[in-house]
């Protein structure tokens, strides 16, 4: 299968490199506060001046060879190059444009080339980043127009030099650069494992379709991002460090940063700890989704010293551990857990084994409703040592973590199951240490008759990628399994939960700001009903109260917890939750997205 390699890899390396790498955020004194590579559309330079700049692209550490070392030694399995990002340049040889890395500067050598021959050295798939659309070296790139919303208050595409949107041609720029550049890219440079493009913001549905068999019929076997458009595409990608909250359909990736930008900036040392690194990777793995992590080379061709040593670290886990990362599938369980992360490895013709990532130490942690016999229970860290476990009563499973366990990196604990095959665990929704959590991705929701009077989604403008919101009026799964458009008070989520205990509950409603970087809001006004066998529904109505997660791992989704004051519960059973908005004062409804509903016995 054309794709199996990437959903066993996991982890990949995405550089952003180019000409944008030598100002580093800063114009002229002037810094800026947006990601890197966008620094030629906040500051406006003319091509003319931005040009100039290839007058002093000389990487002189540059080594295609360590960039390759580097990654496989962090433990990444492919590497996605930016090729040619938004501003035009070729970091290539391109022979249909001398804006290009070979003809331009005085570096006069092809990074992509000597890539391309030294990944397969380091195991590494190769992958090219190609900006389909916008290109604001050529007249006529992708620019959706003045009257389109706006990215972060710049201009999507080149109005600074090319102001005149009614006189600009795509067609002109996709027949006249983007095919035969795209052609080169895939004829010169060996097999090539995923194309990856971004932002379709102007791009026909044709034009989409017409690269997509360019690449089918130039390299069979190579993979495409959904962020080619149109719903084309061979694997989808989140939001920058977006984690989906229950496993997805297909295979997908999220991209992420090291610190808060793809292209080198001198002044941005927000890095992600070793830590965060490796719980979004984990935290990916149990949702068999992929990370793509970034990494901006600097001006010299190197990469930023904290960047090696955050990736030194990851390849030391990696290493240990990453038997319960590559080529495992997702956590099987109805939720996930606040101490980690669980994967599957499923193993030809051998017991299958749960692999437990911890993240938070606790000296005992439970698992329910896992309906498979467990054979053995050991911890991977070295000398490898046997684990208690021991059944507490229902389907719940008790695994005491041994103590030396407490001061490492996210240890790993496995659980060798007797069955050879995905092991079966019951979809029942129970608390667990006094938790009763409800997913949104395991409710259902039910649409009501009344239409909120809110404007459609698709008139609020374009995601960050430059993909369209669906115009609904009604909540909906989003594709990262969270409740989205949740604001129609004639709509509602259901769960069927069994309480082993009557008495109070505090309620805590946990979303996720829908739009990528946009802040996190309280002070909703939502009801939740709880309806007995037979009895009457107990009702409360509460404003929503709190703060985000101080948690920094991902800081473009911000997602919170908010009280919704306490239930009383007379008597156990199995009861019908109910949740819904009634009331979203902020219109820009997108900004609350719930992930899931947690009642917490007092
Ligand atoms: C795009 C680019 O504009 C950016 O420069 C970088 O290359 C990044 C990987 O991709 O930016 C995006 C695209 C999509 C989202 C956010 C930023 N998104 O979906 O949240």
């Amino acid at each position: 299968m054309r794709a199996q390699w990437f959903s066993e890899a996991r982890f990949g390396m995405f550089i952003h490199w180019g000409l944008y790498s030598i100002p580093g955020g800063i114009w002229r004194g002037r810094e800026m506060s947006y990601i890197g590579e966008w620094l030629q559309a906040c500051f406006r330079i003319p091509n003319r001046e931005y040009g100039a700049l290839a007058a002093r692209f000389n990487p002189e550490r540059f080594d295609a060879e360590q960039w390759c070392r580097t990654a496989r030694d962090a433990g990444m399995r492919y590497l996605v190059f930016s090729a040619k990002h938004h501003d035009g340049f070729a970091m290539y040889r391109s022979r249909v444009d001398s804006y290009n890395v070979v003809d331009a500067t005085p570096f006069g050598r092809d990074p992509l080339a000597e890539l391309a021959a030294a990944c397969p050295k380091y195991g590494l798939k190769l992958g090219i980043y190609y900006s389909q659309d916008l290109d604001w070296h050529h007249p006529d790139g992708g620019d959706p127009g003045p009257e389109s919303p706006k990215n972060h208050g710049m201009s999507w595409g080149n109005d600074w030099d090319y102001p005149a949107h009614r006189g600009k041609r795509f067609r002109r720029y996709f027949e006249g650069k983007a095919i035969p550049q795209l052609t080169e890219l895939l004829t010169g440079y060996g097999p090539v494992g995923i194309m990856w493009f971004d932002c379709p913001l102007t791009i026909s549905r044709e034009e989409s379709g017409r690269i997509v068999e360019l690449v089918r019929k130039l390299q069979p076997d190579c993979l495409i991002n959904t962020r080619i458009g149109h719903g084309f595409g061979d694997y989808g990608s989140y939001g920058d460090n977006q984690l989906p909250a229950a496993p997805p359909e297909g295979m997908w990736e999220t991209p992420g940063t090291l610190n808060r930008t793809w292209g080198f900036k001198w002044n941005d040392h927000d890095w992600k700890t070793p830590g965060e690194v490796l719980s979004l990777l984990a935290s990916l793995a149990e949702k068999d989704t992929n990370y793509l992590l970034n990494v901006g080379p600097m001006p010299d061709g190197s990469f930023p010293p904290e960047t090696v040593r955050v990736l030194r670290e990851t390849g030391k886990w990696l290493e240990r551990y990453g038997f319960a990362v590559y080529g495992c599938g997702a956590n099987p369980f109805q939720c996930s857990f606040d101490w980690g992360y669980v994967t599957v490895e499923q193993r030809p013709g051998k017991r299958t084994r749960l692999h437990l990532i911890i993240r938070e130490f606790r000296p005992e942690i439970r698992l329910y409703g896992l309906e498979e016999v467990v054979f053995r229970c050991w911890a991977a860290a070295e000398p490898e040592c046997p684990v208690e476990f021991g059944c507490s009563g229902g389907r719940c499973l008790t695994i005491r973590l041994p103590e030396r366990l407490r001061a490492r990196l996210l240890p790993v604990v496995t659980l060798e199951l007797a069955c050879r095959n995905a092991p079966a665990v019951c979809t029942d929704l129970v608390p667990l240490d006094h938790v009763l959590r409800l997913p949104a991705a395991r409710g259902t929701i039910r649409h009501g008759q009344r239409e909120a009077a809110v404007e459609p989604a698709e008139l609020r403008g374009l995601g960050a990628a430059g993909e369209r919101h669906p115009a609904v009026s009604h909540c909906c799964l989003d594709r990262t399994g969270n409740l989205a458009e949740w604001h129609n008070p004639a709509d509602r989520i259901e769960w069927e939960a069994y309480f082993p205990e009557e008495g109070r509950y505090r309620v805590e409603v946990v979303t996720v700001s829908g739009i990528h970087g946009a802040a996190w809001k309280t002070g909703q006004k939502v009801e939740l009903a709880v309806s007995g066998d037979g009895g009457a529904a107990n009702v409360l109505v509460a404003t929503l109260n709190g703060r985000p997660d101080p948690s920094a791992s991902d800081r473009c989704y911000i997602r919170g917890s908010a009280e919704a004051g306490t239930l009383s519960l007379n008597g156990a059973g199995r009861r019908k939750i109910s949740l819904r908005m009634l009331d979203c004062p902020d219109r820009e409804a997108l900004a609350m997205t719930l992930a899931e509903l947690r009642l917490v016995r007092l």
